[in-house]
């Protein structure tokens, strides 16, 4: 397939870059941290989608080297960011379920931290409710990397497959509220899943972040409810590195 063979080149060739997504406390709407997301800029082919290439990397096994270049280059971009002075903020970076559950995670996120010196309390590692299907595994990676000083959230929360007895077992940090229950808002008494996370979260001690945020409405609705941290095309798209240290520039 062609993406396969392509992905091969695509980091050597540097076709590989990061976005990043402003996340915002909601009263203030300044920038309390960001996501990391990855772009593929292809020669021939244009900008190929995560959506569309992630799955292949993930089948090929390409997603474990893929996913050590995105975690060295957030945490490097982080880093350099803090040393121009600009304000310490926690990076969130995504991972696959593959990548996570490969025997060697925990070493490549040390090495990471390590080789870009950044202070892991300003690393985050995004992942899906699919952790949860291999509770003793999981749990014993997410107990390694709160040791390490980590932040972990589940991403897309409310889509998958969750067991509160896990969930509530697990050492992570933050739920990520679904865009799809986020998008409900805009739809009059279509709060219950939204209310629902976030009561949840708040019952557990879990910070509670909403995302693909688009409009003031859902915005509102949030806040109202005690959500205090989001991330949406309201605040800002996911931008290049440059244009991030702009926004960065803007809170000093
Ligand atoms: O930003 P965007 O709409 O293109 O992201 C699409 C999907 O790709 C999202 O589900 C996002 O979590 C995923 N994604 C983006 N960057 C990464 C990455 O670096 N690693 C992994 N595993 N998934 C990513
Ligand atoms: O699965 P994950 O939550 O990582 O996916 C994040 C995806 O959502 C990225 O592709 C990002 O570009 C996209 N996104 C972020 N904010 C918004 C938004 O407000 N609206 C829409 N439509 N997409 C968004
Ligand atoms: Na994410
Ligand atoms: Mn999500």
């Amino acid at each position: 397939m062609q993406i396969e063979t392509e992905l091969k080149k695509a980091i050597q060739n540097e076709q590989l870059s990061l976005f990043y997504q402003p996340k915002v406390d909601l009263h203030t709407e300044r920038i309390i941290g960001m996501e990391a997301l990855l772009r593929w800029e292809h020669p021939d082919l244009g900008s190929i989608s995560p959506v569309e290439f992630i799955p292949v990397a993930e089948e090929t096994g390409q997603i474990v080297s893929i996913g050590e270049w995105v975690l060295l280059q957030a945490c490097q971009q982080n880093k350099k960011w803090q040393e121009q002075g600009l304000p310490s903020l926690c990076v969130s970076v995504n991972v696959s379920v593959l990548q996570f559950q490969h025997g060697q995670f925990l070493e490549t996120v040390q090495i990471a931290i390590k080789e870009s010196q950044l202070d892991p309390k300003f690393l985050e590692l995004e992942i899906t409710e699919s952790i949860m299907q291999n509770f003793k595994e999981s749990n014993e990676i997410l107990k390694g990397l709160r040791q390490l000083g980590i932040k972990t959230s589940v991403d897309d929360f409310g889509t998958g497959y969750s067991s509160l007895t896990v969930l509530q077992k697990l050492p992570i940090d933050t739920i990520k509220i679904d865009k799809s229950f986020v998008d409900e808002l805009e739809k009059e008494g279509h709060n219950f899943m939204v209310k629902t996370i976030i009561d949840l979260s708040h019952n557990l001690e879990l910070n509670v972040v909403a995302e693909g945020i688009e409009t003031d409405r859902q915005m509102k609705i949030l806040k109202d409810n005690s959500c205090m941290i989001g991330q949406g095309y309201l605040f800002s798209k996911p931008v290049a590195a440059d244009e991030l240290e702009v926004l960065l520039r803007e809170e000093v």
